[in-house]
Formats: structure tokens, C-alpha cells, sequence
């Protein structure tokens, strides 16, 4: 007799037959990741289902999950959709026993679902991004199919039923093991290619930024504060926040990139090359300092950060395009950016246009933008908020109504119109401080982008507010720094904060959730102090 015949408990056939599903579902991951590097890696089946849950999740569900898990949402989201695909593979494995075709054909069908999700992704222009999904599916069925044909008494080969019932553990156990091998090297592979954009890191690699013709005005020293747990006044970008739908942050080649400017009013459309934003030839360069906050930041959130942005003057280019402000006659009151990934972002035109540094951005903080934050170019607009100005790896511009067109977060149930609301932030010291009496150096940041700050004021418990000392400003449209010296007294403590802005107008204490227009309300901290 050739191996080891021998008769499987009925549970010992259940968990090899789980087995051999869980083996068909990584085969089929890791052959669609292989292929996706040929094709796209966004092309791939988890991302493109990622996507699509993402693009279908409800605002509230999203805004608790980027409230939770932050910039780690989208890997919580993945390892979500791995988790569940491993049950069913688990379930198709053991169908597999009694019925292999149908165990086979439950892995197409998987093969299907992400086939339709990766052609319907908005980023998606060729059938071709089918192909991750079936071919990782087809390996996967195969493998199924074969795998639990060496089980025993899984329609038996003539063989085997000679053996009586017994099955060869040494052959399957060789072929399960061949199985994982195989798909984690295929699937290595996979990662490896589509981790490496070559031609983007390389455009990436040789930007050199230009001099801007508008230089930002020097930072008073004084606005700089540095005291332990504040927020520096520019954010480094490794720090920077990030948000947006992006599973795989899109690579974009700059050399090749283009930006289309079309639309309503646009007498004379136009494509501008990166190379005609560095030279200077699709506007003046301006490098300015501009706060980027976030819609979805929670009273006293980290969704805000400072930067030096570097880039083409937008208000210039328009202009050339013809186009014109509704107060001016324009038709076309709505700017809406479009990403390589298909998110749109609609910015109102006037603001645009009303003498404000919006800009198409191409350096932050002295260096090309970071990938995650919209390399080669983005938009940024002073005074709102980014998921109405601030479009990343933006390929295409076109002018339109707010009655015609809702943009990609708007039709997600938030607001057309956000301009940032004036905001205040204990940053040290953060709830629940044990503190020590005497002098506390309470600090943080506040902001009211295109307004200004002109006041901040701190109360303790329910005491009188008293003014911060507030750090110089930098511009209206970055935040300020603040702080303010507390003779802390035994006991348990609420320290509150609010924040005043350019036109005299006080932060509402009226609490409203971040849905539909952002936060409002005043960040407090609660201390001990013995
Ligand atoms: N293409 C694209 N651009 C985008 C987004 C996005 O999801 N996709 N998110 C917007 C939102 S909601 C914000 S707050 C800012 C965040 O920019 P950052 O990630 O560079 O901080 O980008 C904006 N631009
Ligand atoms: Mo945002």
C-alpha cells in the first residue's frame, strides 16, 4: 500500500476541508496582488472592494471611523474585509467536501464580486482591471477543487477506493504546503512590484522647487512658542494629518502628469504641465503659510496642521482661462477638482477668485509634496475647510454650478458650502494631567483661516476668561499659538478654551457635531492637581 491509509474523523475532514479553503482563498489573493502589479495595483480585488465600501459607507459610520482609528481607518477596513473573506473561504472549504464544483464555483464567484467592484471603481478606464480578481479566482477555484480531491472520500478516485477509504496524509499534507509556498511567494512578489512606482518616485526624486516669485513674508520671531506637548507653529509633513478614500495612496508619474481646465465659462480651456507650474507659466509662484483643517476634526482633534505651501497662484491661471466670478457675470459659480482616484472636491469660484492665496500646490514645507499628500500637485484654499479646496494628486479642473453637479462629499450628506470655523485647542495639558500646584503653562493652538485670531481666553473651572498670551501672528491664514500661565490650585480642574477671530466674532460655545459643516463648540481638559 503506497502512504499512510487511514480513516478521518468526521471532524478532522471538516478542518482539512476548511483548510483547503482558507489555502484557495490566499492562493486567490495572492495570484490577484501578482497581477494587479501588472495591471494596477488599485486594480486589485481587496482594494477595490475597499473602495467601493469606502465610497458606500454612511457619513456617520466613516466620521466615528476616522474618529477612532484615524489614519489607520483604511488598514482597519482591510484587515476587516481579509477577516470576513477568510470565514467565507473557511465555509467554501468545507462545501467543498461534499460538493467540489460548487466549493470551486463559490471561489469564482468571490472572483466575480471583485471583478465588478474593480471596473466600477471611478479611477477605473479599462476592463483590464478585471483581470486581478478572475485570474486570482481562477487559481483559487483550481486549487480548491484539487486540494480536497486528495481528501478522503471526496468523489474517489478508483485508487483510493481500492485503498479502502484511506487517503495518502504525506501527499496531501506536501501538496497543502506546496499550495502556501507558492501563493506567498506569488503574492510577495506582488507586494514588492507594486510597492515600487519607479517612474513617480523618480519624477518625485528630480523636482527641484523653484523660487517663488512671491515670496512668503517673513515669520515674526515671536510667533514662534515652543514649550513641552505644544504643537510646533508648521507642522513637519511626517506629522502632517492625513485623510482621504485613498486605500493605495495614488503614485502619480509627474512628468506625464497633466491638468485639464474646462468647463462653463472657460473661453479658452487649456492642459498645463508640471514643468508649466515650475516655470512659472501657468501663473506666479507664491509661497505661502497656510492652516489645512479637516471637517471631521472633532472639537479638540488632531485633523489640523500648518504649512509652507509652494505653488501656482490659481486665481492667475483662471483668469487666463477666462474665467470670470459670479459678482463679475461668470456662469459658473462651482470649481470642482477631480483626483486621479475620481474624488471630486467642489470649491466655491468666488472665493477663488476674491484676491485669497488659493493655490495649485506643489511643495510643503520646503519639498515636494509628500505622496500621501497629493504629489505632484493639490489645490489649497485658505478659509475652507480641505474636503471643499484641498484635492490631492488633482488632474482635472472644471467649471460648473452648485446646482448642477454635487461633489464627492456632498453627496455623502455634507455641506456644499464650508468655510473653516474658528477653533481653539488645549494641546498641554491633555486630560487626565496629574499636575503639581503652582505655576502650569497651559498651551496649545487656535485658528480662524482668512479671518485671523485676535483673541484667546482660558477660564478654569467656572472662573472669569482670562487672555492668553498669544504668539505673534504668522498670516490670517495660519493658526496662532497661545499660552497661558495658570497657578494651579489643589484639587480637580476643568480648563477651557475659546478663541476670538479677525472680525471680533467669539467661538460659539453651542456644541454641533462635525455633520454637515464642522464642529463647533470649546475643548476643555480635565487635571488633577496634588
Ligand atoms: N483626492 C483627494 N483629495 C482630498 C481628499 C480625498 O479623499 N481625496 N480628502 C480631502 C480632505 S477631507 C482633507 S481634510 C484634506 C486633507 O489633506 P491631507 O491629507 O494632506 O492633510 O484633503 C482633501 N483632499
Ligand atoms: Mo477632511
Amino acid at each position: 500500500m503506497r502512504g499512510v491509509t487511514k480513516k478521518l474523523s468526521g471532524r478532522t475532514r471538516i478542518s482539512l476541508g476548511a483548510l483547503c479553503g482558507l489555502l484557495a482563498g490566499y492562493a486567490a489573493l495572492a495570484v490577484a496582488e501578482l497581477v494587479s502589479a501588472a495591471v494596477r495595483p488599485e486594480a486589485g480585488p481587496v482594494t477595490a472592494v475597499g473602495g467601493a465600501a469606502i465610497d458606500r459607507t454612511p457619513v456617520t459610520l466613516k466620521d466615528w471611523a476616522i474618529r477612532h482609528f484615524g489614519t489607520h481607518d483604511k488598514l482597519v477596513l482591510q484587515i476587516g474585509i481579509l477577516a470576513v473573506l477568510a470565514v467565507l473561504a473557511l465555509l467554501l472549504g468545507v462545501l467543498a467536501l461534499r460538493h467540489r464544483r460548487a466549493g470551486a464555483g463559490g471561489v469564482l464567484a468571490f472572483g466575480v464580486v471583485g471583478a465588478l467592484a474593480a471596473t466600477a471603481r471611478p479611477d477605473s478606464h479599462s476592463a483590464m482591471d478585471a483581470l486581478p480578481s478572475v485570474l486570482g479566482a481562477v487559481a483559487g477555484a483550481v486549487l480548491l477543487y484539487w486540494l480536497v480531491g486528495r481528501l478522503p472520500g471526496v468523489r474517489p478516485s478508483t485508487r483510493r477506493v481500492a485503498g479502502g477509504g484511506g487517503w495518502d496524509r504525506r501527499a496531501f499534507m506536501l501538496a497543502a504546503t506546496a499550495a502556501a509556498a507558492a501563493s506567498t511567494a506569488a503574492g510577495l512578489l506582488g507586494r514588492v512590484l507594486n510597492s515600487t512606482s519607479e517612474r513617480a518616485d523618480a519624477s518625485r526624486a528630480k523636482v527641484v522647487l523653484p523660487r517663488p516669485a512671491s515670496p512668503a513674508a517673513p515669520v515674526p520671531k515671536a510667533a514662534y512658542l515652543q514649550l513641552p506637548g505644544l504643537s510646533p507653529l508648521f507642522t513637519p509633513n511626517s506629522d502632517f494629518y492625513r485623510v482621504d478614500t485613498a486605500l493605495v495612496v495614488p503614485k502619480v508619474d509627474a512628468t506625464t502628469w497633466r491638468l485639464k481646465i474646462h468647463g462653463q465659462g472657460v473661453t479658452a480651456p487649456r492642459t498645463v504641465t508640471f514643468d508649466d507650474l515650475v516655470q512659472g507659466r501657468a501663473g506666479e509662484l507664491i509661497e505661502r503659510d497656510i492652516t489645512l483643517a479637516c471637517v471631521s476634526n472633532e472639537v479638540g482633534g488632531p485633523y489640523v496642521g500648518n504649512a509652507r505651501w509652494i505653488g501656482v497662484r490659481l486665481a492667475d491661471l483662471l483668469k487666463e482661462c477666462g474665467v470670470r466670478p459670479p459678482s463679475r457675470g461668470g456662469p459658473a459659480d462651482q470649481l470642482v477638482a477631480r483626483s486621479v482616484d475620481g474624488v471630486t472636491i467642489g470649491s466655491p469660484v468666488e472665493a477663488v477668485l476674491d484676491g485669497r492665496d488659493a493655490m495649485l500646490a506643489i511643495g510643503m514645507n520646503g519639498r515636494p509634496l509628500p505622496f500621501a499628500h497629493g504629489f505632484p500637485v493639490r489645490m489649497v484654499v485658505p478659509g475652507l475647510y480641505g474636503y471643499v479646496s484641498a484635492c490631492k494628486w488633482i488632474e482635472d479642473i472644471e467649471l460648473t454650478t452648485f446646482a448642477a453637479y454635487d461633489a464627492y462629499w456632498v453627496q455623502r450628506s455634507w455641506s456644499q458650502q464650508a468655510p473653516v470655523k474658528t477653533q481653539s485647542r488645549i494641546d498641554t495639558p491633555r486630560t487626565p494631567a496629574r499636575l503639581k500646584r503652582g505655576t502650569v503653562m497651559v498651551a496649545g493652538v487656535a485658528w480662524a483661516q482668512h479671518r485671523g485670531i485676535e483673541r484667546v481666553e482660558v477660564r478654569i473651572d467656572d472662573g472669569p476668561w482670562r487672555r492668553a498670551d498669544l504668539a505673534a501672528e504668522d498670516s490670517v491664514d495660519t493658526w496662532r499659538l497661545w499660552s497661558y500661565p495658570w497657578q494651579a490650585t489643589p484639587g480637580s480642574h476643568t480648563l477651557t478654551v475659546r478663541a476670538t477671530d479677525g472680525t471680533g466674532a467669539t467661538q460659539t460655545e453651542e456644541r454641533t457635531p462635525t455633520v454637515p459643516n464642522g464642529a463647533t463648540g470649546r475643548h476643555s481638559v480635565e487635571v488633577t492637581v496634588a
